[in-house]
Order: C-alpha cells, then sequence, then structure tokens
C-alpha cells in the first residue's frame, strides 16, 4: 500500500496565542515533523479564508462565536475571524517543517461556503481536487493528523474512508476544541464510517 500523510491546519491562528486556538494545539508540531520525516508523500492542508467569510460571526449581524446559524448546505457554526489570506494567523507555526509537504490544499477560499475537508467543501460536493492528487499517486492509505479533531481532521478522515482510502487517524497528533460535545460525536461518526482511531503509532 502506497501512503500519504495529511496535516490539517496546523497553522498560527489554530495553535495557542491565535485567534481560534485550539488547547495545546502547538504540542503536536514537534511529533509531526518527526512523523513527516519518515513520511513519503506528505500533504499539508491550509485553512484560507477571505476576509469577510460567511463562517464568521462578524459576517453576521448580532451573532456571536459558536453561535449555530443555518446555511443553504446544512448548519455552520460561527468562528471567530481566523486564517485571513495572506495574514500572519494564516500561515503555518513557525516550528511546522514545512518544507516537508509536497502538496499544500487551500481550503475555505469561497466566500459563500466554509471547508472543513480537505477533500469536499461543507455542500459535501465541490471538491478540492485532493482526491485527484492521491489516485494520480497510486496513494490508497491516508494518516491524518493535526487540528482539530472534532471539526477539520473529522470530515477529512470520513470523506476519505467514504472515498475508498484506508484511513488512520492519530489521535494523540491531533487536538480537538470540543464544543458541545463535538469530539464525542467526531469520534462515534469517524468509528461508523470506518476510520481506525489510533493513540500512538502501531
Ligand atoms: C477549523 C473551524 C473553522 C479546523 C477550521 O481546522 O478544524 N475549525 N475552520
Ligand atoms: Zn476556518
Amino acid at each position: 500500500m502506497s501512503q500519504a500523510l495529511i496535516v490539517i491546519d496546523l497553522q498560527q491562528d489554530f495553535c495557542p496565542g491565535g485567534a481560534l486556538a485550539v488547547p495545546d494545539g502547538d504540542r503536536i508540531i514537534s511529533p509531526i515533523n518527526a512523523l513527516m520525516a519518515d513520511s513519503q508523500a506528505v500533504v499539508f492542508t491550509q485553512d484560507w479564508h477571505p476576509a469577510g467569510h460567511s463562517s464568521f460571526a462578524t459576517s453576521h449581524e448580532g451573532k456571536a462565536p459558536y453561535d449555530l446559524i443555518d446555511m443553504p448546505y446544512g448548519p455552520q457554526v460561527l468562528w471567530p475571524d481566523h486564517c485571513i489570506q495572506g495574514q500572519p494567523g494564516a500561515e503555518f507555526h513557525p516550528e511546522l517543517h514545512a518544507d516537508h509537504a509536497e502538496m499544500v490544499i487551500r481550503k475555505g477560499y469561497n466566500a459563500a461556503i466554509d471547508s472543513y475537508s480537505a477533500f469536499f467543501e461543507n455542500d459535501h460536493k465541490t471538491p478540492t481536487g485532493l482526491e485527484g492528487y492521491l489516485r494520480t499517486r497510486g496513494i490508497d492509505k491516508v494518516v491524518i493528523v493535526g487540528l482539530a479533531l472534532d471539526f477539520c481532521v473529522n470530515f477529512s478522515a470520513v470523506d476519505a474512508a467514504q472515498l475508498g482510502f484506508a484511513v488512520t487517524v492519530r489521535e494523540d497528533l491531533c487536538r480537538a476544541i470540543d464544543l458541545d460535545g463535538s469530539l464525542g460525536a467526531a469520534r462515534d461518526g469517524m468509528r461508523a464510517a470506518g476510520v481506525r482511531l489510533e493513540a500512538s503509532d502501531g
């Protein structure tokens, strides 16, 4: 089996001090650097929103971060402004060895729709192109690490499994936001989709 390591959204805004900081998000960077050194195909995702993106609470009158709204494609959590294109918060964390990435998938650049998954926007239809990239490289297994376990890692892992890839999520190399039980729901959903959840190597 040919395998890819997918590193999800290890950006400044998701690390301590950032606009949408995931607790201990920076603690996983050094072991991920070590894992990348041992992996062939390394793919990064980068959350990459235009200013005024529809997933930002500031784009909706009277709404606050973490409120839930209905969008044409389904329910959407509203977030603090984060990962705005070209701004420091959207950059990869400086300790991450970003030179290992052979492919960087940017997502969330359409103002009207959020994109948690590395494979599809949140309408579950509009592809990012990652599926084609992996298939044309002959990859049939993916290992997923990064931020946040209950949002972008979760959506990416479930989509990858549904597309027919063998999927492992290294939970020890992820951290969660955990909003209203989102972590438990994400674990259940990943398991139901056939994702293998691993706490460490092997
Ligand atoms: C993410 C919320 C909003 C993530 C991205 O990377 O999990 N979460 N944008
Ligand atoms: Zn985002």
